[in-house]
């Protein structure tokens, strides 16, 4: 009743229109679990693999039917008579299947959908929710919600050059709560920008993606939204920030440079890296920012130890290319001290117990985990599960604007309902500063 029957996978289509893959596991009861695989455009240089067939005359080169057919082959005869309790089990063995040492070969989109359809199959096995499988019978802690509500970088055809500005309702008082103030801020943001003459088209995680002059322009309607809205700047909503910054160095120059601006020959800035650190560090004294993500590239370990020397103490530092949620980079991030904070995105390591390994040792040595989606998602809405089940209390998954990403805050809507009144809502970064802090 409880092993893998067959496994079947399938060439759909991510939010960009690209195709990505699902997969269906059933067991021999007759129970099936599917799951599908997103996809990243800022995609950090150590991730895992995503394989794609590179035949131009389907999808431009996108499709991934090499990649379903390895999931209707190998991958199916080699979990074939496995438990669907064994997660960590079905997970070692698509690693020593792939045979590489970043799922080259068979391709982290192949692993990861058959290992969350796994996960997902194994709950519905023992009728309980997902996020309960994944965490237990413990409290539950409902995670405060990155709104990305304007979009730059490689998600917008703008002359923003940081990826996301983001807001951060952590003085909610529920899960529910914190999504109202944050959808009540990004409609007041849109009517601003209408003010202002602003184009109100959003980029590829829903937030509006105007041409904006500045990065001061960005953060000064932030602010402006947020009051207007009728929440206090900083004390009830914050600003979060992912500049994404290995988009914008150079690695000859070492230096951060605004390259869709200079591209449009606009005005650019060009920073060295104590540069970018003070420019950052100017930020945040004049603006309510208590996070930022990527603040520098993913080649720049030393300016990461400055960075977090410097402002780890009063904000989070988020590391995403940097770690690219693999136990590997954190370890040397934990001994460097290069962040206090690592995001969490499944895709960039392949499996589900790798990823849980992450977030467990992360939380091990006091930093926070942020779980995120990528910029190309599907309706698939296991991040929000998994933000509950490992008690991440915080996840990123976009403006709550476009389907694929209000399907995750949706899910949480569910979660903190199942839960009746027994959840607490809370956001670890604001936790875990004020106990360093004291
Ligand atoms: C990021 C992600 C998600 P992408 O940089 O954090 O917002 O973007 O999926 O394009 O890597
Ligand atoms: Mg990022």
């Amino acid at each position: 009743m409880t092993t893998i029957e067959s496994i079947r996978a399938l060439e759909i289509l991510d939010s960009r229109g690209h195709p990505t893959i699902a997969v269906r596991v059933r067991l021999t009861g007759g129970i099936i679990g599917t799951a599908a695989v997103p996809s990243g455009a800022s995609t950090g240089a150590f991730e895992a693999i995503e394989r794609r067939d590179g035949n131009k005359k389907r999808y431009g080169g996108k499709g991934v039917l090499d990649v379903v057919a390895s999931v209707n082959t190998e991958i199916n005869e080699c979990l074939k008579g496995f438990s669907i309790f064994d997660q960590t089990g079905i997970d070692n063995r698509l690693i020593a299947l792939d045979g590489s040492d970043n799922k080259s070969r068979l391709g982290a989109n192949a692993i990861l959908g058959t290992s969350l359809a796994c996960a997902r199959a194994a709950a519905q096995t023992l009728g309980i929710e997902l996020y309960r499988y994944l965490g237990g019978a413990g409290p539950v802690i409902m995670p405060c919600p990155m709104f990305n509500v304007l979009n730059g970088g490689a998600h917008a055809d703008n002359s923003i050059d940081f990826q996301e500005f983001m807001i951060r309702p952590h003085g909610a008082p529920s899960f529910a709560e914190a999504l109202r103030w944050g959808v009540e801020t990004y409609q007041a943001l849109r009517t601003l920008l209408k003010k202002k003459g602003r184009i109100i088209s959003v980029g590829d995680e829903g937030g509006f993606a105007p041409n904006l002059a500045s990065d001061d322009e960005a953060l000064d309607l932030l602010v402006d939204a947020i009051t207007q809205a009728g929440y206090k700047p900083g004390a009830e909503i914050s600003i979060g920030l992912d500049c994404a910054a290995s988009e914008l160095y150079d690695e000859k120059e070492k230096r951060y440079i605004e390259k869709k601006r200079r591209e449009r020959k606009e005005k650019y800035e060009s920073r060295t890296t104590d540069e970018q650190i003070a420019y950052l560090q100017h930020l945040v004294s004049r603006y309510p920012i208590d996070s930022i993500e990527d603040g520098l590239s993913e080649k720049d370990w030393d300016g990461w130890h400055t960075l977090t020397k410097t402002l780890g103490t009063s904000i989070q530092i988020v590391g995403d290319d940097l770690f690219v949620t693999n136990p590997k980079f954190l370890e040397r991030g934990i001994a460097e001290k290069s962040a206090n904070a690592i995001l969490i995105k499944l895709n960039q390591i392949g499996t589900l117990t790798e990823t849980i390994q992450t977030i467990q040792r992360a939380r091990r040595v006091g930093w926070r985990t942020v779980v995120s989606h990528r910029s190309g998602e599907t309706e698939d809405t296991f991040i929000a599960d998994l933000s509950v089940g490992l008690s991440c209390g915080q996840i990123k998954t976009g403006a709550p604007c476009r389907s694929e990403r209000t399907a995750k805050y949706n899910r949480l809507l569910f979660i903190e309902d199942i839960e009746n009144g027994n959840s607490t809502f809370l956001d670890t970064n604001r936790e875990q500063l004020a106990v360093s802090k004291r």
